[in-house]
């Protein structure tokens, strides 16, 4: 994507990096980064296939996604699932951020998510989220969401299937989230499906 600006939003700093399939123009990868009232929410969503089929079903998912932001996640979940019925589906990893550093995050589907500590005396230094078999739109399992207090320094990064799964190797702490969304993008593109990798820095606010 090569967009080298910093993007900060209240209490985090992210990047983001994404490349359909080769010989696809429009990716069935997309991400949410909206903030409400109370916090932050974060998502990568994968449409079922690619192309234009997948792109819709993805973009239903994100405005779905950015008009209820303030939602829980288990309840983004169920609206999705309802709003992508006529569609051929997303597989989607969601995570709500509070001003107090609570997140509460869920995955349906293979979107990846990696909790990197920033402190290291927090143990595990790493967490990667348990993902959930299902389809949104088509079929859905009992929906619970894992809460994390996160701290200051804490990173998280969100990748879709288009991404191989040893990525993290190649997560380096010290630089920017941008700058890490690339890096992962570039050693890490399968090469046979959409790509996305949404990296978020938790830099904590001043309700501590
Ligand atoms: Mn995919």
């Amino acid at each position: 994507m090569g967009i080298k600006t910093r993007k900060v939003s209240p209490g985090i700093e992210w990047g983001i990096a994404a490349r359909p399939s080769p010989g696809k123009v429009v990716s069935g990868d997309a991400y949410v980064v909206k903030a409400f009232a109370n916090g932050e929410l974060l998502a990568a969503v994968d449409g079922l296939g690619q192309g234009n089929q997948a792109a819709t079903a993805a973009r239903t998912a994100v405005s779905l996604l950015k008009k209820y932001a303030a939602d829980s996640v288990v309840s983004l979940i169920k609206r999705c699932h309802r709003g992508l019925m006529m569609s051929r589906g997303a597989v989607m990893t969601l995570a709500s951020v509070d001003l107090h550093g609570n997140m509460s995050w869920l995955g349906i589907g293979n979107v990846q998510g990696i909790l990197l500590r920033g402190d290291p005396a927090v143990i595990p230094a790493t967490e990667r989220l348990r993902l959930h078999g299902g389809l949104v739109g088509y079929q859905l399992p009992k929906l619970e969401a894992r809460k994390v207090a996160l701290q200051q320094g804490d990173l998280l990064v969100f990748a879709t299937d288009g991404i191989s799964e040893d990525f993290q190797a190649d997560v380096d702490r010290e630089h920017s989230p941008q700058r890490i969304a690339d890096r992962v993008l570039d050693r890490h593109f399968k090469g046979n499906d959409d790509g996305l990798v949404l990296v978020v820095r938790y830099l904590g606010g001043e309700h501590e």
